[in-house]
């Protein structure tokens, strides 16, 4: 069994659509094995997301994160990080696959209604950052 990091992001939670992700998460066979929700501020947002530091998109990014409430949890599978990503898609829900979770409910790249963690170093270093 391996761990990784979900968010459900302002966009998702904002829609009453919590309770469907983890619907199809569950489906998949994760299982919830922490969970908060949470108003990030844009300083926290802006940590979270420090690897991006100077990229063109960042202040929108993070005025979108601290925008409304958010949910991050941990997920338990095996091969959970790339699991994970299989079934939340590309970036762009535009450029998602059919059936993942950023084509079915994403807005647009920016609003794409959920996070996942892309490594198992980064997911142990985000599972830290909400659930210390
Ligand atoms: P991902 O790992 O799929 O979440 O994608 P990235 O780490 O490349 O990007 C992190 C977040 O930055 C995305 F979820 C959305 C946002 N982003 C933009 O708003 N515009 C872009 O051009 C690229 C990313």
């Amino acid at each position: 069994m391996s761990r990784t990091l979900l968010i459900v992001k302002p966009d998702a939670t904002g829609r009453n659509l919590i309770g469907h992700v983890i619907n199809r998460l569950e489906k998949a066979r994760f299982t919830v094995v922490d969970l908060r929700l949470v108003r990030l501020t844009k300083d926290q947002a802006r940590k979270f997301y420090a690897v991006h530091e100077g990229k063109p998109f960042l202040d929108s990014l993070v005025a979108f994160m601290s925008s409304g409430p958010a949910v991050p949890m941990v997920l338990e599978k095996e091969n959970a990080v790339d699991d994970l990503r299989l079934l939340v898609g590309a970036t762009d829900p535009k450029k998602a696959a059919c059936g993942t979770v950023r084509n079915e409910i994403g807005v647009d790249i920016e609003k794409n209604s959920v996070h996942a963690s892309d490594s198992d170093e980064n997911a142990a270093r985000e599972i830290a950052f909400f659930f210390s």
